[in-house]
């Protein structure tokens, strides 16, 4: 069964663009590969690849010990796992469908009612890039599936373990997904932006290219600022950084872009200088962003 040794045969059940990677990137690295999708006509390639496609959800978790599910979401997940229902036990459940925390210890319940193992995965990256070690699957949920199993799931990419609690991927997955989401939308007003005023926006984009170099220090100092609760004036000090933002704000305003995000900041240096900490730089913006009025 799938709770104890390395697995040779692997079974993925979904196969949209991101499941056929991973079905093809198992059949190139020799893993006896079982296939299923909804639409069975999506897995005629990864057959012609070497894979065997089954024809029920069911057959093809019991052809396996390791189980991937990767599904469109998380509705889709539970009407499959659903489908397939006491097949499952012996098994170890990866799931790597994108989806919240309470969700994925909802299915490790599911999981272990029915004696399987499960483990969450969630990926960052995209299909081309599964098979190498530039896409990331952060795991969590049980330790002893993960170590038996760990080898086979590095082929699929850069793996991390968060720990036993199988909601913890989809927290690390879910707060990197929102700081890829808030930087991309605040760099896509700026392009609005520079592109109102005449500038060339793919020039613009180079330049800032250019510049992210100097984030990652910024960003672990962040994180260690707001771990000890000691903040410096990085940024420069609020009571500084707090007189350029009506201009920030206006400037977009007579732009006709968008300023949603500027008067967030304004609003949160304005209550952090009210608390008494204009001497503190940026990252004590912290303190109230949790201590809402
Ligand atoms: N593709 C990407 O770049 C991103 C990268 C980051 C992580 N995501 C997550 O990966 C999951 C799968 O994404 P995908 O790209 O493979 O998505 P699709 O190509 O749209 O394939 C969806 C599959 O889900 C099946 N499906 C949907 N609903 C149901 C259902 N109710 N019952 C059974 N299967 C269902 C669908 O089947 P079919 O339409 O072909 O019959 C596909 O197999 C996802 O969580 C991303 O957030 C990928």
């Amino acid at each position: 069964d799938g709770l104890t040794g390395v697995a040779s045969q692997v079974t993925v059940l979904g196969l949209g663009d991101m499941g056929s990677a991973i079905a093809k990137v198992f059949v190139n690295r020799g893993y006896r590969t079982t296939v299923w999708n909804r639409t069975a006509s999506k897995g005629a390639p990864l057959v012609e690849a070497g894979a065997t496609a089954a024809a029920t959800a069911a057959e093809a978790v019991a052809a396996s010990p390791l189980v991937v599910v990767c599904l469109l979401d998380n509705t889709a997940v539970e009407q499959v796992l659903g489908s397939v229902d006491a097949a499952v036990a012996g098994r170890v459940l990866v799931n790597v469908t994108s989806g919240s925390p309470a969700q994925a210890r909802s299915n490790e319940r599911w999981a272990s009612e029915r004696g399987a193992e499960y483990l969450d995965g969630k990926i960052m990256g995209d299909p081309p890039y599964v098979g190498t070690p530039n896409i990331v699957f952060p795991f969590s949920g049980a330790r002893r599936a993960f170590e038996a199993h760990e080898s086979t799931l590095r082929v699929l990419g850069s793996v991390e373990y968060h720990g036993e609690d199988p909601g913890a991927a989809a927290v690390e997955f879910m707060a990197q997904v929102a700081v890829a989401y808030e930087l991309l939308i605040g760099f896509l007003h700026a392009l609005r932006l520079v592109q109102a005023e005449g500038v060339d926006v793919a020039e613009f984009a180079e330049r800032v290219a250019g510049s992210l170099g100097a984030y990652p220090p910024l960003l672990t100092s962040f994180g260690q600022a707001v771990k000890n609760g000691e903040y410096g004036p990085d940024l420069g000090s609020l009571d500084v950084q707090a007189a350029l933002m009506d201009d920030m704000i206006s400037h977009r305003e007579s732009m006709g872009v968008e300023a949603v995000r500027m008067r967030e900041v304004k609003d949160l240096m304005d209550r952090r200088i009210a608390d008494g900490h204009g001497d503190q730089g940026f990252s004590s913006l912290f303190e109230v962003i949790t201590k809402r009025r």
